[in-house]
């Protein structure tokens, strides 16, 4: 364990989340950093001087469809080589070894369903690298392969309407399955613990989870790299490596 955290943190924190019935666990792209992961705006975060917040829209996608699926499809080689961490699976062992644990993810990597013995127990608020959806007529699917962004021909196609399809994610602007959200904040609402791992606290309304559950009297833990917006509500607030402190945390 890193000497930026004390011992007695660490028992403040797992007595929260031990005695606590149930469990809201909101992870951000700081918990796949240590499986090889770029976060968003840490300095991996830009991707040919592109921001997300530039690509990551319909408006992107509607000017240069090519462009952003060579951003995703980037984004997919990249993480479909990644492995989850042992912060991802010790919350995996933790949610599958006790009650009351339910896993949030602001993460499209996949990480979290990998590492989960049942993948539905896992919600993605901003959807799945993994995952197309046709602006057309609406059909998702699962999709691991290999993009071919060379040119808009060679663009994955629906095979019910024809239509280029797009990655199955939440882009800037655009609203949170109804379903996933309001399940998030039904949890947040009612939560003992919530435990918050690696997120700048900055995308809305994923953030608001953890300020919802600390207003509904949740004991909140953090562990993050740096302070954030979250930090000032939370009980505990551990400096290091998810990687390194989550398993001493959980289980
Ligand atoms: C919505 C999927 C309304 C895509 C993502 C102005 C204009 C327009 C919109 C807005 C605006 N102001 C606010 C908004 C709302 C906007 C927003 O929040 N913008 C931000 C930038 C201010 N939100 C939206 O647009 C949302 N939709 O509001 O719709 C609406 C309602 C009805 C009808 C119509 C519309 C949609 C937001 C979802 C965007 N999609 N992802 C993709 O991935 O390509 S968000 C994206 O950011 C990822 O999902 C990512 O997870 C998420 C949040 O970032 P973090 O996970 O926190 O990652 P980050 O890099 O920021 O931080 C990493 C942290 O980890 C750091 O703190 C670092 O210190 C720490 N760390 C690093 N390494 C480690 C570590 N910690 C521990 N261990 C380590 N090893
Ligand atoms: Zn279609």
């Amino acid at each position: 364990m890193n000497a930026s955290v004390s011992p007695h943190d660490i028992q403040t924190a797992r007595r929260s989340l031990d005695s606590a019935a149930t469990v809201i666990v909101l992870t951000g792209a700081g918990i796949s950093a240590d499986s090889g992961v770029p976060t968003f705006r840490g300095r991996g975060g830009l991707w040919k001087n592109h921001r997300p917040e530039e690509l990551a829209t319909p408006a992107a996608f509607a000017r240069d469809p090519r462009l952003v699926w060579e951003w995703y499809g980037w984004r997919r080689a990249l993480v479909a080589a990644c492995r989850p961490n042992e912060a991802h699976l010790a919350l995996a062992r933790w949610a599958a070894d006790r009650s009351g644990v339910h896993l949030i993810t602001q993460n499209v990597d996949g990480l979290h369903v990998a590492a989960a013995r049942d993948a539905g127990t896992v919600l993605e608020l901003h959807g799945s690298l993994f995952r197309t959806r046709c602006p057309g007529c609406g059909a998702t699917r699962e999709s691991r392969e290999s993009i071919d962004a060379s040119s808009e021909s060679t663009l994955p196609r629906c095979d019910r309407c024809g239509d280029t399809l797009r990655p199955d994610v939440v882009w800037f602007g655009e609203p949170l399955d109804s379903h996933v959200l309001g399940r998030s904040f039904e949890l947040a609402e009612q939560t003992e613990a919530c435990l918050v791992v690696g997120t700048s606290g900055v995308v809305q309304p994923a953030a608001s989870i953890a300020s919802v559950a600390a207003r509904a009297g949740a004991a909140l833990v953090e562990v993050n790299l740096e302070p954030t917006p979250i930090t000032t509500s939370a009980n505990v607030s551990l400096r290091g490596r998810a990687a390194e402190i989550v398993p001493s945390l959980v289980g």
